[in-house]
């Protein structure tokens, strides 16, 4: 320890308190101005806490004794982290058992271990003052573990709550992703009548827990450990694009985790100016104009013409490739959206159908597919037999002969990867697939035609000079066998077979008494090109699990304690159901207004294993946004398909101390700023 300085100063940093936190209570006011269009089936499903309000807390400095003693009751409050880790989950932790000890210093605050098996199982241990210290403002979720167990059964619920009646929880934190405060609202619904209290706490570096009101009133900008995620991805992504510039032989693949938004790698394009950076949300909402006006006037829809396909989508990342060659830039950095595929219509339409003959085998047969068909070609073997079937006994069938010719193209590594088991809560796992992969082989692929057809190409910079006659000529002896051709506006060009920099030029013409000593050489310099053959060379890179791990920045050290205090304070004012959130995280800490926001009301129904099941909605990115916009606008000007530098930005690494440019995601500044 006594090596790693910042180590122990991010231990003792105490992270600012909202102003609301600084006396000893709080009070919960419901707030009757934010509204949410209720699905049907979580009325259905989550009676008791679908009428939850919006909660704003606030400070309270003389309550009445009644309202003391419950707030300052002692109390057993256990928390639990579901899913990824997320850079400040510790503060979390670390506020909630702040604010819970100083209402009474016998509050028992007990983390639940690996995740919900931790509750299943209730695996605990109880949190004391060394243990939360020894991982204040620390990265990981490694004081209490982590895991992606879902409470989706009757048994685990039932197991969850003699769980929580064996410790006589007062309350129960589940800090998680969508999924996961999925979990904490059925908790809720569940232990209601019980009196445990369940809260939720928006994490996950994906950014996809963002919540807006019918309004579109922003309640919670994003989710934590988002903002650590991102810069640290920038960091090395930045780096990449100085090695590459200088090396200038290398594309750099960047697959950028994002399960299914590409809020990650929108804000790494925003942080790092990469050449290349592909939004999914943007591939979706591409139309073939001239297919869909085609389809019009035959009288049909032709439904292929909406969202971008793989193989367009290549070409594309080839077009990019072929015009940064042309101008003798045969290198720079690509980011892919690790949940790209998720945009991509066509690659959706197989998932789906894969879930669906999973899911029915389970059910028919009682028994796991994935059990039942171990090796690819097992699984291959069986959606084969499902074509064959529709075909010869004209049964209808999901998976057709079609799709099996599609499959078949296919590369295996891809079917398998399209073939692996969904994780617990029946999500894809795209972290699983070689994403980047998949797509460079296209890419690949096409750019040996092109090279073959001669268009990609690689231009070597020269230099040639627009020279006028009255100038007279260069001597041909030094300036070896000059081309002069006839050039528009009555000059001449000259071009020089051999390399030729423009100051080699402008010194020979010196010495050839062209131009003075200083003097500019006459009229436009430019560059010309001559063709080469590239070669396309890639180094793949997957930033996922390493900026996960990351210690978080002062930005999410700050906003995850507060979350915690805010946890607190909708704990003892009797919240259930509700998600701590701050408000106005985008306007800067002065700003900052914790919030309880009920869970219930932003749920919707999602396929999941080929079931229509209840889910808390994911924000991905909104194309109309500014933050989308200015990544659009710049889209050209990042390619660097021109002569000359690049323009790169270097985010530099993430420092602790001290106020930095990066004190906060710039997709939120850029999207408050569009608002204001
Ligand atoms: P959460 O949604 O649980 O926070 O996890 C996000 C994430 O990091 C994704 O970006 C990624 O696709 C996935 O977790 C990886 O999952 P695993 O850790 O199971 O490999």
């Amino acid at each position: 320890d006594n090596v790693n300085q910042e180590l122990i100063e991010r231990r003792k940093y105490v992270p600012l308190k909202c102003d609301i936190f600084s006396g000893d209570y709080t009070v919960l006011k419901d707030d009757d101005r934010y509204k949410f269009v209720i699905d049907k089936e979580a009325e259905k499903q989550l009676p008791k806490i679908i009428k939850n309000k919006v909660q704003a807390v606030e400070g309270a400095d003389s309550p009445d004794n009644g309202f003391k003693e419950k707030y300052e009751k002692k109390r057993n409050i256990g928390i639990v982290f579901s899913g990824g880790p997320a850079p400040g989950g510790h503060n979390v932790i670390a506020g909630l058992f702040d604010a819970a000890r100083k209402a009474n210093p016998d509050t028992k605050i007990f983390g639940f271990l690996l995740g919900p098996d931790g509750i299943i199982e209730n695996e605990t241990i109880e949190l004391t003052q060394d243990i939360v210290d020894s991982y204040r403002n620390l990265g990981g979720f490694g004081m209490i573990k982590t895991g992606r167990t879902k409470i989706d059964t009757e048994k685990k619920m039932a197991l969850s709550k003699e769980t929580c009646k064996a410790l006589n929880l007062d309350a129960l934190v589940v800090v998680g992703g969508d999924d996961s405060n999925t979990n904490a609202a059925f908790l809720a619904q569940e232990m209601f009548d019980d009196g445990v209290q369940v809260i939720g706490v928006p994490k996950t570096i994906d950014g996809d827990i963002q919540v807006r009101d019918v309004s579109g009133e922003v309640l919670c900008a994003m989710s934590f450990g988002f903002h650590t995620a991102a810069r640290a991805f920038a960091n090395e992504i930045s780096n990449l694009c100085t090695d590459s510039s200088s090396d200038v032989k290398y594309w750099h693949i960047c697959k950028v985790m994002g399960r299914v938004a590409s809020h990650l790698a929108l804000e790494v394009a925003l942080q790092t100016h990469a050449n290349i950076t592909l939004i999914g949300e943007d591939l979706a909402d591409y139309m073939d104009k001239s297919r869909i006006e085609n389809a019009e006037k035959q009288g049909t829809v032709d439904y292929t013409a909406y969202g971008m396909t793989l193989r367009h989508l290549s070409r594309v990342i080839c077009d990019g490739i072929v015009r940064r060659a042309a101008v003798g830039k045969n290198y720079g950095v690509i980011v892919i959206p690790e949940g790209v595929l998720e945009f991509i219509n066509e690659i959706q339409v197989f998932i789906t159908k894969l879930n669906t003959i999973i899911a029915e085998y389970n059910q028919t047969h009682d028994t796991d597919f994935h059990a039942d068909f171990p090796t690819l070609e097992d699984k291959l073997d069986y959606l084969r037999k499902l074509a064959r079937r529709s075909r010869e006994e004209g049964i209808f069938s999901i998976w057709n002969t079609r799709d099996d010719d599609l499959f078949s193209d296919i590369p295996a590594f891809f079917q398998e990867g399209l073939l692996i088991e969904r994780d617990s809560h029946g999500n894809f796992q795209f972290s699983q697939v070689e994403t980047d992969k998949v797509l460079m082989g296209l890419v690949k692929d096409h750019l040996n035609t092109l090279r073959e057809e001669g268009i990609y190409k690689i231009g070597i910079e020269r230099a040639y000079y627009r020279k006028t006659l009255e100038k007279g000529g260069l001597n041909p002896d030094i300036f070896g066998p000059v081309l002069f051709e006839n050039y528009e506006n009555g000059g001449f060009l000259l071009v020089k077979p051999s390399l030729i920099s423009v100051k080699t030029l402008r010194q020979t013409m010196v010495k050839e008494g062209v131009i003075q000593e200083g003097e500019e050489i006459p009229g436009p310099v430019e560059k010309i090109y001559k063709q080469s053959v590239p070669k396309f060379k890639t180094q793949p890179h997957f930033y996922g699990y390493d900026g996960r791990g990351n210690d978080p920045t002062l930005f999410d050290s700050t906003y995850t304690y507060n979350l915690g205090l805010t946890v607190f304070s909708l704990i003892a004012n009797g919240a259930t159901g509700q998600m701590a959130a701050i408000k106005n995280l985008e306007k800067g800490f002065s700003k900052w207004e914790p919030l309880g926001i009920p869970i219930a009301p932003l749920m919707r129904l999602e396929e999941r294993k080929g079931k229509l099941t209840l889910v808390l909605e994911k924000s991905v990115v909104d194309i109309n946004s500014p933050a989308f916009q200015v990544v659009k606008a710049f889209r050209e000007k990042w390619l660097g398909a021109f002569a000359g530098e690049d323009h790169f930005r270097r985010p530099g690494p993430i420092h602790f101390a001290g106020k930095t440019a990066e004190d906060m995601p710039i997709t939120l500044v850029l999207n408050a700023l569009g608002k204001a």
